[in-house]
C-alpha cells in the first residue's frame, strides 16, 4: 500500500477523551473512529490488526477440532424465556422490537441460539463431541463503557460451545479449548495466563479468565511467575488424546493464579515460595465455561446414549475478545514513541520511508524495494508522501511496524539502505536486495 493513497488519519495531540496508552494510540494512529460511547468504527489500519488477529483464532479453534459457523446478531426472545436469562440478564441486554412486534435482542452472547440448533441437528451421542464457534460481533449495554474497544458496548466476540455425552468429556472438550487458548494467545506475542475464575451470568462450576498482565488492566491477579515462563511453542498436540491434553492443562493451571475475584492469600503463599510470588494487574481476553446442563436441561437438548436411554447434553462456553485483543496487545506492546505491533500480527510487514520524495534515484529504489517485497508474499506500506524525513519517522513509529527500510540520496550513492527494527530501534545498512531478503526470511520462514 502506498501511504499517499491510503486512509491513516493521524492525530499529533494526544485526544482528551482516551485515558490509557491503548486507547490514546489507536486514536492516534487512525485505526478507529468513536461513532457512540462504546460504539466504534474500524478504520482500514485498525481493521487489518483485527483481521489479523480473527485469523490467528480460526486458525487454532480448527487445529483444536472446533468447526467454524456462523449465528445472527439479532435472536428471538423466545429462546432466552425458555432458558430464563430473558428476564434475569437485566439491563444489558439491548431488547428491540421487529414490525410484527415480536420481542428481539441484539445478542450479548449464544448459549441459547447454540443448544437450539443442537437439539435441531443431533440426537444421538454418536454423533458427539461437537465443538461449533463462531466469530461475530456482540452487544452489551455497558453502564461505563471505557478504555476504547477494551470495555465497548459492541464488540467483537470468538465464542466456542461444546457438547458431549459424559461430564468426563466435557472436561476434556474443555481442556482442549484451554490449550488451544494457550497457543492463541502465545501466537500474538502475548503472555496470557490462565486462572482460576467465577462463572458469573454464564453459569457453572468450571472456570477460568485468560488474563494479559499489563499495568492498566481491571483486575488485580496474584500470581506465581513460573506460570509466565512457561512456553508451548510448536509443540506437536495430538487434541484427541485426553490424557496428553490433561497433561498440559495441569502444567499451566497448578502455579497459582487467580484474579481478586478468587484470591486467598493464605493459600497464594502456602502454595509459591515468596521469591515467586507476583502481584500485578491484568486484562481479560478470554473466558472459559463448562456448565453442565445448565441451558440442555430448560431448552431440552437431549441425546441418546448406548444404553438407549436419552440424557441432556454436557455443555461449555469458550469466549475470546478479538477486537479487546487489539487494545490489549498494544497495552502489553508499546513505548513512548507509539505501538510496537508482533510480527504476527502487525498490519503491514515493514514501512519503506523515502527520505527524499522526488529524487529520481531515491524514487526509483523505493519502487523497486516495495514490488520486491509484494512479489515475496509481503504487505509494506510505503511513505510516498512529501514529507520531512522527521515526520515520516514519527508517523512510522506510532504506527508501529515492526521493520523499516529507509531510502535516501545519501545512502544509495553507496548502494546501501537502512533497515530498522521497531523493538530497540537497532539499524543496519544493507544492499535493497538484502533487505528485502531479510524481511522475506523473517516472515516466511
Ligand atoms: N458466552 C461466554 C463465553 S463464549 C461469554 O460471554 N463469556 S464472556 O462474557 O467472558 O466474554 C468473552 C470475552 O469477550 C471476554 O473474555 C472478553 O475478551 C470479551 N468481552 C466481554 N465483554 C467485552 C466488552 N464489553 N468489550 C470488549 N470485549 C469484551
Amino acid at each position: 500500500m502506498r501511504l499517499s493513497r491510503y486512509l491513516l488519519p493521524i492525530l499529533k495531540e494526544t485526544p482528551s477523551e482516551a485515558s490509557i496508552v491503548s486507547h490514546q494510540l489507536m486514536l492516534r494512529a487512525g485505526m478507529i473512529k468513536q461513532e457512540a460511547a462504546g460504539l466504534y468504527a474500524w478504520l482500514p489500519f485498525g481493521y487489518k490488526v483485527l483481521r489479523r488477529i480473527e485469523q490467528i483464532v480460526h486458525e487454532e479453534q480448527q487445529r483444536a477440532g472446533a468447526l467454524p459457523m456462523l449465528m445472527p446478531t439479532i435472536q428471538p426472545a423466545e429462546l432466552w424465556r425458555e432458558s430464563g436469562r430473558y428476564d434475569a440478564y437485566g439491563p444489558e441486554m439491548l431488547r428491540v422490537r421487529d414490525r410484527h412486534e415480536r420481542d428481539m435482542l441484539y445478542g450479548p452472547t449464544n448459549e441459547e441460539m447454540i443448544t437450539d440448533i443442537f437439539r435441531k441437528t443431533v440426537t444421538s451421542y454418536r454423533d458427539l463431541p461437537k465443538i461449533l464457534y463462531h466469530i461475530q460481533w456482540k452487544f452489551r449495554d455497558e453502564i461505563r463503557p471505557r478504555f476504547g474497544v477494551m470495555r465497548a458496548r459492541e464488540f467483537l466476540m470468538k465464542d466456542a460451545y461444546s457438547f458431549d455425552l459424559t461430564k468426563e468429556d466435557a472436561i476434556h472438550s474443555y481442556n482442549r479449548m484451554l490449550v488451544s487458548y494457550i497457543r492463541t494467545f502465545e501466537r500474538m506475542g502475548l503472555t496470557a495466563v490462565p486462572m482460576r475464575a467465577d462463572t458469573g451470568p454464564i453459569g457453572g462450576d468450571h472456570s477460568h479468565e485468560f488474563l494479559v498482565l499489563a499495568e492498566t488492566g481491571e483486575s488485580e491477579v496474584f500470581l506465581d511467575r513460573a506460570v509466565t515462563e512457561l512456553n508451548l511453542g510448536d509443540a506437536d498436540i495430538d487434541f484427541d488424546d485426553q490424557a496428553h491434553v490433561a497433561g498440559i492443562v495441569e502444567k499451566w493451571t497448578s502455579p497459582y493464579a487467580r484474579t481478586d475475584e478468587t484470591h486467598d492469600q493464605s493459600v497464594f503463599e502456602a502454595e509459591t515460595p515468596e521469591e515467586r510470588r507476583l502481584t500485578a494487574r491484568g486484562i481479560e481476553v478470554g473466558h472459559i465455561f463448562y456448565f453442565g446442563t445448565k441451558y440442555s436441561e430448560p431448552l431440552k437438548a437431549m441425546v441418546t446414549g448406548p444404553d438407549g436411554g436419552s440424557t441432556p447434553v454436557e455443555m461449555g462456553s469458550y469466549g475470546i475478545g478479538p477486537s479487546r485483543l487489539v487494545g490489549a496487545i498494544i497495552e502489553a506492546c508499546h513505548d513512548e514513541a507509539g505501538i510496537i505491533w508482533p510480527e504476527a500480527v502487525t498490519p503491514f510487514h515493514a514501512g519503506i520511508v523515502n527520505l527524499k520524495q522526488g529524487d529520481s534515484k531515491a524514487d526509483a529504489a523505493c519502487e523497486t524495494i516495495y514490488t520486491a517485497l509484494r512479489k515475496a508474499g509481503l504487505d509494506p506500506l510505503y511513505d510516498d508522501r512529501e514529507e520531512r524525513a522527521g515526520a515520516k519517522f514519527a508517523s512510522m513509529d506510532l504506527i508501529g511496524l515492526p521493520w523499516r527500510v529507509t531510502v535516501g540520496p545519501r545512502g544509495l550513492k553507496n548502494g546501501v539502505v537502512e533497515l530498522t527494527e521497531r523493538r530497540g530501534g537497532a539499524s543496519e545498512e544493507m544492499t535493497p536486495e538484502e533487505a528485502v531478503a531479510r524481511l522475506s526470511s523473517v516472515y516466511l520462514n
